[in-house]
């Protein structure tokens, strides 16, 4: 071969998307393979959530919504393929320690995020080991390689056969399937579903304030009093939903507190069971936004278990952290005054869907998400306020978040066009304080009280109509505000979602025909 190179470009990218691919599928193997390991890919994608800024982590979020996750295990997973080309031309320019090196570090970034993640093992480390090694192996095999020429015992570079690399490629392309479909098979075994489908709930020892269809309106288009399950929004940092089993499941409950105590899942269920109509909000809800919800939660106060545990005087925040390091703070009081604060293991009747926190999550009437709502929670902190921030207040969110009082048009969508009366509708909530009016106004005139359905207490959302008839054929603005249980308004000054929740007035565009 001629001007250093041993084969093609084209040669060179095939062999390192080869490597590159069979390297990962591997790793995906060995997470089928040994219980508590995982991919690279998931913490280096979450340094890479951490590392990124704001302006870029909001942009990603309003572009591709909640698929924000997919989005970036497909960007990882472009950016290591990228690099494989990489690798795989500088093999076929005969920089055989170049390649070896970059694919090399490649693993080492895999490796050092898995590490500085929260309670880093051998076993998490294992797969991005494997796949690195694997991924030399086969550059090593179908790249080009050092040879002594027999004649004068000299040591030279053969360039690849095309033919003979060709068969190389396809035969390592159709490992890299199986192996890595047989991986992501395997992978189900640890998966908690099977485990959920199987667990029984304790009864409630004082049941459901009600059934929901009390608090149904019965106008179409207004979101269900209930959200089930299946629509309920989620939010959270994890790539992967952590698959937490019951057995391994224990929660510590330690700092300013007189006796530190550590409970299994056992323990949870033989304890009082309460059942709770609640309303989950996101700090990062926009105006009329859907990542809020309501559901019926059930589990053990937490109350009772800090009271056990005997909190210290100078206690002022209870940090709670999930089995995968996030972290939220509570103020002790939000816990402490008598709402029902709850450690919940099962939502709308059955054990908590794995991605909403299975098996035990944090529930704080009151509260946006992101400083209460810990899902697979395992440690709980008691700790002052200038001790500890949790995971978003460096990133710019305030330390304390209650939910705002905020009303949402569901019925009709913006720019419809109806004739005739028209039911304009939708929820309200004020969660702990509960929603004492909500009104519709058109075209900035008068404020109009609307109908109002029952709820089961302060902490739910409400479902609103109003029926409107008496305006004219053409294009209006119409707008919604609730009231609090205190009478007071929710604010009619527009806020961003940061620091602490949007505000101003959800406001629709309806056109009659006449
Ligand atoms: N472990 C963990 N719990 C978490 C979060 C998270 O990122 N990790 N996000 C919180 C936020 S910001 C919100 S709004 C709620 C959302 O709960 P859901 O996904 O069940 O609706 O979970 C909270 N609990
Ligand atoms: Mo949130």
């Amino acid at each position: 071969m001629n001007n250093g190179s041993y084969g093609s470009k084209k040669l060179g990218a095939v062999l390192g998307l080869l490597a590159t691919a069979v390297g990962l599928a591997a790793a995906e193997l060995v997470v089928g393979l040994v219980q508590g390991s995982s991919s690279p890919v998931v913490p280096v994608g979450q340094e890479f959530i951490d590392w990124t800024p704001k302006w870029l982590k909001n942009w990603a979020i309003e572009q591709f919504g909640t698929s924000d996750k997919a989005v970036l295990v497909s960007g990882a997973l472009i950016v290591v393929l990228g690099l494989g080309v990489v690798v795989g031309i500088l093999m076929m320019r005969g920089e055989r320690a170049g390649a070896f090196a970059l694919t090399g570090a490649i693993g080492v970034v895999g490796a050092w995020a898995v590490l500085i993640r929260p309670d880093p093992t051998i076993a998490k480390l294992l797969p991005t080991i494997v796949g690195t090694g694997v991924s030399i192996a086969v550059l090593w095999w179908l790249g080009p390689k050092p040879q002594v020429l027999e004649e004068d015992g000299h040591r030279v570079m053969m360039g690849v056969d095309r033919r003979q690399f060709l068969t190389g490629a396809v035969t390592v392309g159709s490992a890299a399937a199986v192996t890595g479909g047989v991986g992501r098979v395997l992978q189900q075994r640890f998966e908690v579903n099977e485990e959920r489908a199987n667990l029984a709930i304790p009864d409630v020892d004082n049941a459901a304030q009600a059934v929901p269809g009390d608090f149904e309106l019965g106008v179409e288009g207004i979101e269900s009093f209930v959200v089930p399950n299946d629509n309920f929004y989620r939010i959270d940092t994890a790539l992967v939903v952590p698959q937490v089993r019951v057995d391994t499941w224990k929660l510590q409950i330690s700092g300013l507190v007189d006796n530190p105590i550590e409970l299994t899942f056992d323990d949870l269920l033989a304890r009082p069971q309460i059942e709770r109509h609640i309303t989950l909000s996101c700090v990062s809800n926009p105006v009329g936004g859907d990542l809020v919800g309501n559901a019926l939660w059930q589990g053990v106060l937490l109350k009772d278990i800090l009271d056990e545990a005997g909190v210290q005087p100078d206690a002022e925040q209870v940090v709670s952290r999930s089995i995968d390091g996030w972290t939220c703070g509570s103020p002790l009081e939000s816990i402490m005054d008598g709402r029902d604060a709850m450690l919940a293991i099962a939502m709308n009747g059955e054990p908590l869907p794995a991605q909403h926190g299975y098996p035990v999550r944090i529930v704080v009437p009151g509260l946006f998400g992101y400083v209460s709502a810990t899902k697979w929670v395992t440690d709980i902190r008691l700790t002052r306020w200038d001790e500890f921030d949790a995971y978003w207040i460096p990133r710019g969110w305030s330390k304390l978040g209650p939910v705002k009082t905020m009303a949402r048009i569901d019925t009709p969508r913006s720019g419809s066009k109806r004739t005739g009366e028209v039911a304009i509708g939708g929820v309200a909530w004020a969660v702990h304080r509960g929603v004492s009016k909500v009104q519709i106004r058109v075209d900035e005139g008068e404020w109009r009280d609307a109908e109002m359905a029952s709820v089961p207490s302060n902490d739910t959302w409400v479902q609103w109509v109003y029926r409107l008839n008496d305006v004219e054929p053409r294009k209006h603005t119409i707008e919604a505000r609730a009231f609090d249980g205190m009478g007071e308004p929710q604010p009619s000054e527009p806020a961003a979602v940061a620091p602490n929740g949007a505000q101003g007035y959800h406001r629709i565009s309806l056109t009659i025909d006449g």
